[in-house]
């Protein structure tokens, strides 16, 4: 999409209405959404729709599927790694979907509980783990920063944890605080010698900060921010956006285990329908509230 074709600095949309990064346009996105970080993900998760309405891979590599499932419209987006990505995908979906908006992270994570490979993690909220980069220009004290935790939406959480226990069995579904880090390395403990990240006993301050902590991945955070500090549609509150997250356990951290292939498919398999038929229940109608979602 050539910058000459965009309407506005502020707000760039195409000719055609497409907004910059993920290339959606009112009409191609529902108020249901799930989000996966992995595309491959997000077409087997459409393998369980009805009917697919919409396809569109964009150029920064967003994969947006729209369709039908048990009759309502509701759409998979794959957004990549990191928080920026999820602030390109909250937004810009956020400016073409009109009324409230539902969104259920279905992503991976690292255990740092008794949690291991096969289970599942549903977040009560999450916190941000930032590099402090301070420390590193010796200004500071504390090479991470663990920023204040904020919760997941409770509703559409409790549909995701009943959902999920069903095809997985509650033993296997777990709940706690999701720390979303910088990076997959440094921010998430991971130690080694190619750079000095003093980070060796992070995992223990995250413990100690937070005591129900259970995981560590690298979106929740910016899902759950975005979603706490969306207006409505007077432009003030309540929030439009709800939001939840269900972590597949890649990594055990403690057991320092990691999932096989074979595994995380059979499990995005058990999960695709937990996580979708937690959003159809948690927004059953289009009562004229959902004006977008019923145009798909
Ligand atoms: C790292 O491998 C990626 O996997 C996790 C992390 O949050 C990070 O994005 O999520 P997804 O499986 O949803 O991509
Ligand atoms: N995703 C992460 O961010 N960390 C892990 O350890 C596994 C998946």
């Amino acid at each position: 999409m050539p910058a000459e074709q965009m309407t506005s600095a502020n707000k760039p949309l195409s000719a055609d209405g497409r907004t910059y990064h993920v290339e959606v346009r009112e009409g191609e996105v529902a108020n249901r959404i799930v989000t996966v970080g992995d595309a491959k993900r997000a077409r087997t998760l459409a393998q369980h729709l009805d009917r697919v309405l919409f396809e569109r891979e964009s150029h920064r590599g967003f994969v947006t599927i729209t369709g039908v499932y048990r009759g309502l419209p509701v759409s998979i987006v794959a957004i990549g790694m990191g928080p920026p990505m999820v602030d390109f995908f909250v937004r810009e979906t956020r400016m073409v979907v009109r009324g409230p908006m539902s969104i259920v992270r279905f992503g991976s994570c690292g255990s740092i509980c008794d949690a291991t490979t096969g289970d599942v993690i549903v977040a009560t909220g999450a916190f941000a783990i930032t590099r402090n980069f301070k420390f590193f220009s010796k200004e500071a004290d504390r090479p991470y920063i663990l920023w204040p935790a904020v919760a997941s939406d409770p509703q559409l959480t409790r549909a995701v944890t009943a959902n999920l226990a069903r095809p997985l069995g509650a033993a296997h579904v777990y709940s706690g605080l999701v720390g979303n880090a910088d990076s997959f390395y440094s921010s998430q403990g991971r130690t080694g010698s190619d750079f000095y990240d003093a980070n060796g006993d992070l995992i223990d301050t995250v413990h100690a900060t937070y005591s129900d902590a259970v995981a560590l991945e690298m979106e929740c955070h910016m899902l759950l921010h975005l979603a706490q500090t969306s207006t409505g549609a007077d432009g003030t509150s309540p929030a439009s956006i709800r939001a939840a997250c269900a972590l597949m356990v890649f990594a055990d951290r403690a057991g320092n285990s990691f999932i096989s292939p074979e595994t995380s498919e059979r499990m995005v398999q058990a999960g695709a329908r937990a996580v979708l038929d937690a959003l159809v229940e948690e927004m059953p109608s289009q009562d004229g509230l959902h004006p977008a979602a019923g145009s798909v």
